[in-house]
């Protein structure tokens, strides 16, 4: 590597660990800030201040005019262990992120100088004595980014016991991080754009994508034939001609979503199908494979069992009571019939609003931890504006159409939901989806599901033998 090429690789390097710096600071208050951490037995802004302090130094030698010695010239930096004990910045966080902004504008001009510029710098090797080290521009500020990683892995424990949530990847070495990108967990996953099924794992896997890898295979698709046993009695059908060979492989009843989990050397391991049971199993691979981080960012609450017997009971409440209706209302033709299943919802989305309450925040746990729960349920309630497309008014679901307050703690969960980063990258494009879910609105849908509905029962209780199609 070139030497400008390395100053700029360590200059990249500290940028990324200023960043970080930003916005923990961000994230804590000066409170907290200046808080003895019995964890770590100092404060944070004493961490902060320290690695600030070598930061300054390392940076120093960037302006710094060259000496010349009995042997060469060189730039020289003040004693690294000659560090003001308790300035500003171990108090204030404005303070401190003031210098950060300095030092990040900094990291974009190297133009002018070169890595292995040799530099002087000064360590005490003994409480009575300070030696000169040579090194070089960029040795010493990739050495204190470095340095500044180890002090944000022990600012991560403080702010554990603070109970404020990190980021996984906050004070961990660059080593760590490319070691973890080869043992983080890899899939193939059979899925399909329009399912809201798939979707619930989609979710999943977009939720935990720092902490793993998959392949995306889409595995269904349609054709329109006659309707050869006037099974939909509209005339036509539409049925599920494609189905990818290699899903039939790993799963005979051909349903998405399905799992493959893979192995380093490329091979299929384990199947995992049915959408729950996917999204359990997705957290807790990542759970089992991952070395701490913060308990909320999993979406079974794994250390309390009852708040885990809760997700368990209401990911089944809302399958069967606020997404199987979806289907009734769409693959029933009968007024009636649909009048019914809409009231059905109405009246989930009412017990769900009642269970949102209970916690705090708009999501199912509390502090608006993500669940198996949300995701159970919202691929279907952000499908739900179909209805008033296809069925008209009537059966229209928005805060406009049903503005009683009963409903008020579903629709804020939603906006919630559907404003998270992971769920928006995970969600199909509106008209799009129109289209295709034309299909089951004029009862010419032809899958397991549609077959269940059609011969009078529940979607979720469709039968691999009977519901053939
Ligand atoms: N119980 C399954 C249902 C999945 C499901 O119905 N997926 C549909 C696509 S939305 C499918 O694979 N249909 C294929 C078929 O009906 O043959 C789950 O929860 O994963």
């Amino acid at each position: 590597m070139s030497s400008v090429n390395a100053l700029r690789r360590a200059m990249t390097m500290q940028r990324s660990v200023l960043q970080d710096k930003l916005s923990l600071l961000n994230s804590v208050n000066n409170f907290q800030y200046t808080s003895l951490s019995s964890t770590i037995n100092a404060t944070i802004g004493q961490h902060i201040r320290h690695s600030l302090h070598h930061t300054t130094i390392a940076f120093s030698l960037l302006s710094s005019p060259r000496h010349v010695n009995s042997h060469h010239t060189a730039r020289s930096a003040g004693n690294y262990d000659d560090r003001p004990r308790a300035d500003k910045i171990e108090t204030d966080i404005d303070e401190a992120k003031e210098l950060i902004n300095e030092f990040i504008e900094r990291t974009e001009f190297v133009e002018d100088l070169r890595g292995d510029d040799p530099c002087t710098i000064t360590f005490s090797t003994s409480p009575e004595e300070c030696t000169d080290f040579s090194s070089t521009l960029a040795r010493e500020i990739q050495f204190a980014g470095h340095h500044s990683t180890h002090h944000l892995a022990m600012i991560k424990l403080a702010l554990q016991e603070f109970n404020i949530k990190v980021n996984d990847d906050l004070g961990r070495a660059n080593s760590t991080k490319a070691n973890d990108q080869l043992s983080k967990p890899h899939f193939k996953y059979h899925s399909a754009w329009f399912c809201p099924f798939a979707h619930r794992a989609t979710l999943a896997l977009e939720h935990h994508s720092d902490s793993l890898s998959y392949d995306w295979v889409e595995s269904l698709g349609w054709e329109q034939r006659e309707n050869s046993d006037e099974q939909t009695e509209t005339g036509k059908e539409w049925w599920y001609h494609y189905k990818n060979p290699d899903l039939i492989r790993v799963n005979s009843a051909g349903m998405v979503p399905t799992l493959v989990e893979m192995l380093p050397d490329g091979s299929e391991s384990r199947v995992v199908t049915e959408s729950l049971v996917v999204t359990d199993f997705i957290d807790n691979i990542v759970k089992n494979n991952s070395s701490g981080g913060a308990p909320s960012r999993f979406l079974l609450p794994h250390d309390d069992p009852y708040e885990m017997s809760r997700c368990r009971i209401w990911s089944d409440k809302v399958a069967k009571e606020l997404c199987s209706p979806y289907y009734t209302l769409l693959v029933k033709q009968d007024h009636e019939e649909r009048l019914e299943a809409f009231s059905n919802i109405k009246t989930g989305i009412g017990k769900f609003g009642v269970e949102l309450e209970k916690t705090s925040g708009e999501l199912f746990l509390s502090d608006n931890q993500v669940s198996v729960v949300d995701f159970a349920l919202f691929p279907w309630a952000w499908r739900y504006y179909v209805f008033k497309y296809y069925r008209g008014s009537e059966f229209e679901i928005s805060r406009e159409a049903l503005p009683s307050k009963e409903y008020k703690p579903f629709f804020d969960w939603l906006d919630h939901m559907s404003d998270l980063e992971a769920v928006k990258r995970t969600l199909p494009e509106k008209e799009r989806y129109l289209e295709h879910i034309g299909k089951y609105a004029d009862g010419s849908a032809r899958s397991k599901v549609a077959e269940a509905v059609r011969r009078g029962v529940a979607a979720h209780e469709y039968d691999d033998e009977i519901d053939k199609h």
